[in-house]
């Protein structure tokens, strides 16, 4: 009697196995040009994951869209979002394509790829650039100076990042930063100034730098606001806003400086809007890129693959 049972058993196993095998067979037999074409859009699960609205990347990206023919919906949210989306992804090893950018930390913690971009939707490498209000310079010479001076490589403001990513706080990760790069924080300070000395309480007048929170302009924004505040003595606002406030708000004189323009391709709108209303100091940081990036494993190399 249970030996029957058992003998049922094995028997309804091994048809069940030799139903599974036939049903894979089938399947990869029938996968033809037109289901292997869905199957990279359906690893991406039919998505680009973006950020923030009024980044230039995603217009860029709505245009990528466009322009390749991309059968793909362009997920809205921030930087945040992205880069805990991208992690999760590469957690469990599956495809996932980003809106992604140099510089930012995610190139020093994960092994990504920017997919090539033959139409060249996304521009060429470009700069990110200081801009000021108009009279700042004849109102806080010094702070005008100083922002003037700003400018930092890729490890600089990579370590910077990397910091700011690790510590969780980009105040504390600021601080640390300087303390570790007095040299080059010198080689920016007006006269009269040490990077290793800080002022005990800021009395100096108050400078609103506005900034939108990606990575890197969090990073930059920070330093920089800890130099004005911890070394120079000047009092600082901070306002993260979005990309049109942020010009806007430069051009009202609402804010002093922003330091997160990148041009001429990502920001070329929003600063044929407000050019003639701010001065650009031009960059601290050159070699600047955006695009669509995916983890190396992705076994796609441009986005022109996206349709296959
Ligand atoms: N970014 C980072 C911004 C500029 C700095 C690439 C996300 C943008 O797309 O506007």
């Amino acid at each position: 009697m249970f030996k029957n049972k058992k003998l049922i058993l094995m028997a309804t196993l091994l048809v069940f196995a030799m139903f599974s095998v036939v049903g894979c067979g089938g399947d990869t037999g029938e996968e033809t040009g037109d289901q292997a074409a869905q199957s990279v859009k359906d690893k991406f699960d039919g998505k680009i994951i973006g950020i923030d609205p009024g980044a230039g990347i995603m217009k860029a990206t709505d245009t990528t869209i466009e322009e390749y023919g991309l059968d793909y919906e362009l997920v809205e949210g921030s930087g945040a979002t992205m880069t805990a989306t991208l992690k999760q992804a590469i957690d469990n090893n599956e495809w996932v394509v980003v809106t992604g950018w140099a510089p930012h930390w995610m190139f020093a913690r994960y092994d990504l790829k920017f997919l090539e971009d033959p139409k060249g939707t996304y521009g060429e490498a470009e700069t990110i650039n200081t801009i000021v209000r108009l009279g700042l310079k004849e109102d806080l010479p010094e702070v005008y100076e100083v922002c003037a001076n700003f400018a930092w490589d890729s490890g600089q403001i990579g370590s910077a990042m990397g910091i700011a990513e690790d510590v969780g706080d980009d105040v504390l990760a600021a601080r640390q930063w300087v303390e570790k790069n007095t040299d080059l924080v010198n080689s920016w300070l007006p006269e009269g100034y040490d990077a290793a000395v800080t002022v005990d309480s800021p009395t100096k007048e108050t400078v609103t730098l506005l900034y939108v929170e990606w990575a890197c302009a969090r990073a930059e924004t920070h330093v920089m606001a800890d130099v004005l505040q911890n070394i120079m003595g000047y009092q600082v606002e901070l306002l993260p806003v979005s990309a049109a406030a942020m010009y806007e708000g430069l051009a009202n004189g609402e804010g002093d400086a922003i330091f997160t323009a990148w041009l001429p391709f990502t920001h070329g709108d929003y600063m044929e809007q407000v050019g003639d209303r701010v001065e650009d100091l031009g960059p601290s940081y050159e070699d600047a890129k955006i695009g669509l990036v995916v983890p190396a494993y992705v076994e796609i190399n441009s986005i022109e693959e996206l349709n296959n």
